[in-house]
């Protein structure tokens, strides 16, 4: 066996539907022949996955279904976990978000970086729905987008420039429940990771590296060249981890302040005594395979939760991955254009 070992990891998908075969060539799949290739190549290697569990997307589709959030996911975690077992894909651990471990590793890890100085306190004005009486953070809100004016674009990102927003960036937002603009913006205390604090460390980090391909430098540079402010790192929802302190409890955390701390969770799973090794040994690498969607959270979000945190390798690789095209368009689930299992 060789010295060096080697940490690789899939995005986690979500469990609000069913994979198709773009979720599939976008990370699983390559993941896997890279672990495959690191096993044959006699390093150390684990292959660390599971499911994203939490989020607007799985409280919509349970309000949708008239069901709940936590059946959706158990319904589906059985779908993804038996399309990836028939692809006999090579995983040391596959686990879930909405686990024991990963709550209590979630708040313990961002516990730390709250008492490191890189989390602060702040008020957002969050659009409520008059109609549905619940607060709509992030998806369940749709408007225009402020930059490319597409029509449909959701309240934290747009799908069609890619430009990640705030809600309250959106002209002329409507609920995406009741399809009704009965929305009004209140008050509510929120915590935020300090990006601007650690901006100067990310951008040296992300210069020195030289394995990145060219288009996920360009994406993480960009996002520091455009000044990173604090991100709002909690939500409205009742779905997902509960915000251990203080005057913050009717608050879970933002799905992606959470989601990649999955990959320590599972890795923790799946070895309690080794699992430090493979993150904050000296001789270890991690790299993690990606849609390229996901490449900000994954070259800026999360290493600067790593950096907030201390005591972690930051990621060697972090490989964002093109869309699987069908007939010339993107896969699309909602749209059935694409290969679908079911
Ligand atoms: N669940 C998005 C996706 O499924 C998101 C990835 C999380 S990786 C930590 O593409
Ligand atoms: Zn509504």
């Amino acid at each position: 066996m060789k010295k060096e070992r080697r940490l690789v990891t899939a995005a986690l998908p979500y469990v609000n539907n069913i994979p198709h075969l773009g979720n599939i060539v976008g990370s699983h799949l390559p993941a896997d022949i890279f672990a495959r290739y690191c096993r044959l190549n006699k390093y150390d290697t684990i292959f660390i996955g599971g499911t994203d569990e939490h989020g607007t997307p799985i409280e919509v589709a349970a309000i949708k279904n008239n069901t709940t959030p936590q059946k959706l996911a158990d319904f589906y975690y059985k779908k993804h976990k038996e399309i990836y077992d028939w692809f006999n894909f090579s995983y040391d651990n596959f686990s879930r978000t909405s686990k024991e471990i990963h709550h209590k590793t979630t708040q313990e890890f961002l516990k730390k970086v709250y008492a490191n100085g890189y989390i602060k306190k702040g008020e957002l004005e969050i659009p409520y729905c008059k109609n549905c009486n619940i607060y709509l953070a992030d998806r369940y809100i749709e408007g225009i987008c402020p930059v490319c004016s597409y029509q449909n674009a959701r309240g934290d990102q747009c799908e069609k420039c890619g430009k990640i927003l705030d809600p309250i960036d959106l002209h002329k937002p409507r609920c995406v429940i009741c399809n009704k603009d009965n929305i009004i913006f209140r008050k509510v205390k929120h915590l935020f990771l300090d990006l601007t604090k650690l901006s100067k460390r990310l951008e040296k980090w992300i210069n020195t590296n030289k394995v990145w391909r060219q288009q996920v430098k360009s994406i993480a540079l960009a996002w520091i060249k455009e000044g990173l402010k604090p991100r709002c790192i909690t939500r409205n929802l009742k779905w997902g981890i509960k915000v251990p302190f203080k005057g913050y409890e009717e608050l879970v955390y933002y799905v992606w302040a959470e989601a990649a701390i999955g990959y320590i969770s599972s890795t923790k799973e799946w070895n309690k005594n080794k699992w430090e090794d493979y993150w904050k040994g000296k001789n270890s690498k991690i790299y993690h395979f990606i849609g390229k969607d996901n490449i900000p959270f994954h070259t800026i979000l999360f290493p600067a939760e790593l950096i907030a945190h201390g005591g972690y390798n930051l990621p060697y690789n972090v490989v964002g991955l093109q869309y699987l095209n069908y007939e010339g368009g993107k896969f699309s689930k909602s749209k059935q254009h694409g290969v679908f299992f079911f």
